[in-house]
């Protein structure tokens, strides 16, 4: 069987503080495939997010969206890019994770929230880095119908 390709999103320009979380998550997705967006949790890359241009970017990270088995995103703190890429994974119909800490006191986007299915497009709240290898387990283990 063929690897399942993972395209994990989250914050760069629009805020790094959960860096260290982003790091752990890509960690513990590596166990469930390959990830093809591993730079996001990249620590040492900062809120510039500065290393090649634009459009090169947005191209080359479209591209593996539409490789993608599946999509996982960090959506608690607020990034246009991230919201952008969901909307694509929406239209493209892949299977969609988005994770938000409701104890960051923050209200996920009625966009985001209003989005999910509970089969293709699930919102899992949660409350911190320990969650994330159960939440990702059920997520993986669970086939949509
Ligand atoms: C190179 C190495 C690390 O970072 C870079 C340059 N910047 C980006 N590289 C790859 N993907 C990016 C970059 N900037 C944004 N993205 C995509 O948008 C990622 O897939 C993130 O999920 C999302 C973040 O959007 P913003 O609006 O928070 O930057």
């Amino acid at each position: 069987m063929e690897t399942r390709k993972i395209y994990f999103c989250a914050s760069i320009r629009g805020g790094r503080a959960d860096a260290r979380l982003y790091e752990h998550i890509v960690k513990t997705l590596a166990r469930f495939g390959k990830v093809l967006t591993e730079h996001v949790g990249d620590i040492k890359l900062d809120h510039t997010g500065e290393k090649s241009d634009d459009g090169a970017i947005h191209d080359r990270d479209l591209d593996w969206l539409r490789q993608a088995d599946v999509v996982v995103a960090e959506v608690t703190q607020p990034s246009l890019g991230v919201g952008y890429e969901l909307g694509h994974a929406y239209l493209m119909r892949k299977r969609t994770l988005c994770l938000f800490r409701p104890s960051s006191g923050r209200k996920l986007s009625a966009m985001i929230r209003g989005a999910a299915d509970g089969e293709r497009m699930l919102v899992a709240d949660y409350v911190g880095q320990d969650d994330v290898e159960p939440v990702l387990e059920r997520f993986f283990n669970t086939q949509p119908r």
